[in-house]
């Protein structure tokens, strides 16, 4: 049954295990043509979170700020396509939250190693926040912590496992977030690392 974690957000746990070995095959296929990257904030600061893009559009962030690019600033070609199974998982796991015409446009996958964090942000970078954002976990568990609306709100913590899904839709689709720093672990599929896949309507 769907867990409600804040008003808009459902939690759908082990939603994406029936394809796990289908989606950690389409990253290996995503990252083989836009390899995983160490971004930079437009502050100058390193991001500890590796990541890539697949989709018509790539999140990307540098000195001249937060945005969605057509093209994979590394090598000037469109970003690989989404595969066929991260299209499946977002549109059928939207629809059961409520969003049934869901059709993501971007999909950024994050990889976090031991010790990459994510701190609070909001995910306003897309053109309509009426759209959702659907979250797929897959290996490490990660502690994650969502506020509300504004930074200065308490702060909830959520343990999200290999194979949850999560669709932040209505308020919480601008709600304050972040990721704690990953703990060490292994696991069976992933070895010692964490993904994150985030389906979006950017364009
Ligand atoms: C992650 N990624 O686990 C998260 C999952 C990102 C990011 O935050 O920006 O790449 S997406 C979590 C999310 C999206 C929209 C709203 C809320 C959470 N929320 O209300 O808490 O790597
Ligand atoms: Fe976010």
């Amino acid at each position: 049954a769907p867990e409600h974690m804040a008003p808009g957000a459902v939690l759908l746990r082990g939603r994406a295990l029936a394809s796990d070995r289908d989606l950690l095959a389409g990253i290996a296929a995503v990252a083989a043509a836009a390899p995983f990257r160490h971004m930079h904030t437009p502050g100058g600061f390193e991001m500890s979170v590796a990541m890539t893009s697949c989709g018509e559009a790539g999140w990307v962030t540098d000195r001249r700020g937060y945005r969605y690019e057509r093209c994979d600033p590394a090598s000037g070609a469109p970003w690989p396509p989404m595969p066929g199974a991260f299209v499946a998982l977002a549109r059928a796991s939207a629809a059961e939250a409520g969003f049934p015409d869901f059709a993501p446009d971007a999909c950024l996958i994050n990889r976090y190693a031991p010790g990459a964090r994510m701190s609070l942000h909001q995910d306003k970078d897309e053109q309509d926040f009426s759209r959702p954002i659907v979250s797929v976990s897959l290996g490490l568990p990660c502690m994650f912590q969502f506020g509300g609306a504004n930074r200065s709100d308490p702060v909830k913590k959520y343990e999200l496992r290999h194979g949850d899904v999560v669709v932040w839709g209505g308020p919480s689709r601008l709600y304050y977030h972040g990721v704690l720093r990953l703990k060490d672990g292994e696991h069976p599929l992933t070895g010692g690392l964490r993904y994150n896949l985030t389906f979006r309507g950017a364009l």
